[in-house]
C-alpha cells in the first residue's frame, strides 16, 4: 500500500465525496435533517409549544457554536426537564433486566456507579464523554438535531458520537420523533462502553468514508437495523441492544413480544430492507453475537467499491488514505 500524500489528491480520490481525515474536520460534518424538527414537523409533540421550541433552540445553539476540542457544554436542566427524564428512566429501567442484552446492563450499571446515572438528574455530556473515553476511547460531541447519515456515520470513524443535549417534550415522555438526550444517554451510551460494540460502530463509520450516496443509504439501513433496532441472542434468549429500542418503552416490549418477524442478521439482506421511522419496525434482525456481527460487517464493507482504502491510525487519531493496491 502506498501512502497518498496529504496535499495531493489522486484522481481516484477526487471522484469521491469529501470526507473528514482528522478529528478536527468533524467541525464540517454538521448537516442537519429537519424532517423531525419541532419548528417544522407538525406531528412533533412540541410543535405548538413555543416555550419548548425556544428552549430546544437555545440548547441547540450550544452545539452550533461547538468546535472540536472545546470543553463540552453543560446544561442546567429545569425541574420540568428533570421530571421528564425521571419518568423515562423509571419506566425503562424497570424492564431492562429482562429485555436488554448483557453488555447494555453492564454498561448501565457502571454508569450508575461511576457517572451519576440515575433518575434524579440528567447526566452531563462532559462526564459521560470522560467515562466513555476511558472505557472504549469513544468521545461525545454535541449536535443540534438529527444529522445527515453521511456526517453522522463519518464521526463514528473517529470514535466520536454526536449527541443531542435537549430533552423530549414533557407531554410525551415515552416517545420522541427525533433523537433527544434520553435516546442518546439511555439508548446509545451504555452500549458504547462495550469494547466489541465500540469497534463495530467505528467500523461502520470507516466503511462510510467517501462512498456514494447509494452506499451511504445502505450503511445507514444497516446501522438502523443493528445499532438502533438490533436484537441479539444470549444464552438461548433474544435480547435487545439497539438504542431505538432501549429508549422506547413501547417498541422495546413490542420487539421482544414474538409478534414481529425475526430474521438472522445478514448485511447484504439487511442493508436493503425498507425501514420505519414513524412507527414500530415490522421486522427485526437478530445477531448471534457482536463478534459475529462485526465479522459479517467487515466482509460486507470490503465488498463496497472504493478507489482507495482507509485506515484509522489510533496514535494520531487520523484516517489515512491509501491507494488501492
Ligand atoms: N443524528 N443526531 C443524530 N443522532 C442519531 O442517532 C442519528 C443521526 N443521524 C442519522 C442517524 N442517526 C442514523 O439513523 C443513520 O442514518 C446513520
Ligand atoms: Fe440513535
Amino acid at each position: 500500500l502506498k501512502r497518498v500524500a496529504d496535499d495531493v489528491r489522486t484522481v481516484a480520490e477526487e471522484k469521491a465525496p469529501w470526507f473528514p481525515q482528522q478529528i478536527k474536520d468533524l467541525d464540517r460534518c454538521n448537516m442537519l435533517i429537519t424532517k423531525f424538527d419541532p419548528d417544522l414537523d407538525c406531528d412533533h409533540p412540541g410543535y405548538n409549544d413555543s416555550e419548548y421550541r425556544k428552549r430546544r433552540a437555545a440548547i441547540s445553539e450550544l452545539a452550533f457554536r461547538y468546535k472540536q476540542g472545546d470543553p463540552l457544554p453543560t446544561v442546567e436542566y429545569t425541574a420540568e426537564e428533570i421530571s421528564t427524564w425521571r419518568k423515562v428512566y423509571q419506566q425503562l429501567r424497570s424492564i431492562y433486566p429482562s429485555l436488554a442484552c448483557r453488555q447494555f446492563l453492564d454498561g448501565l450499571q457502571q454508569l450508575e456507579k461511576e457517572c451519576g446515572y440515575g433518575e434524579d438528574r440528567i447526566p452531563q455530556l462532559r462526564d459521560v464523554s470522560a467515562f466513555l473515553k476511558e472505557k472504549t476511547g469513544f468521545q461525545l460531541r454535541p449536535v443540534a438535531g438529527l444529522l445527515s447519515a453521511r456526517d453522522f456515520l463519518a464521526s463514528l470513524a473517529f470514535r466520536v458520537f454526536q449527541c443531542t443535549q435537549y430533552i423530549r417534550h414533557s407531554s410525551s415522555p415515552m416517545h420522541s420523533p427525533e433523537p433527544d438526550c434520553c435516546h442518546e444517554l439511555l439508548g446509545h451510551i451504555p452500549m458504547l462502553a462495550d469494547k466489541e460494540f465500540a469497534q463495530f460502530s467505528q467500523e461502520i463509520g470507516l466503511a462510510s468514508l467517501g462512498v456514494s450516496d447509494e452506499e451511504i443509504e445502505k450503511l445507514s439501513t444497516l446501522y438502523w437495523f443493528t445499532v438502533e433496532f438490533g436484537l441479539c441472542k444470549q444464552n438461548g434468549e433474544v435480547k435487545a441492544y439497539g438504542a431505538g429500542l432501549l429508549s422506547s418503552y413501547g417498541e422495546l416490549v413490542y420487539a421482544l413480544s414474538n409478534e414481529p418477524e425475526y430474521r438472522t442478521f445478514n448485511p447484504e439482506e439487511t442493508a436493503v430492507q425498507p425501514y420505519q421511522d414513524q412507527t414500530y419496525q415490522s421486522v427485526y434482525f437478530v445477531s448471534e453475537s457482536f463478534e459475529d456481527a462485526k465479522m459479517k460487517l467487515r466482509k460486507y464493507s470490503a465488498s463496497i467499491k472504493r478507489p482507495f482504502v482507509v485506515r484509522y491510525d489510533p496514535f494520531t487519531c487520523n484516517v489515512e488514505v491509501l491507494d488501492q493496491p
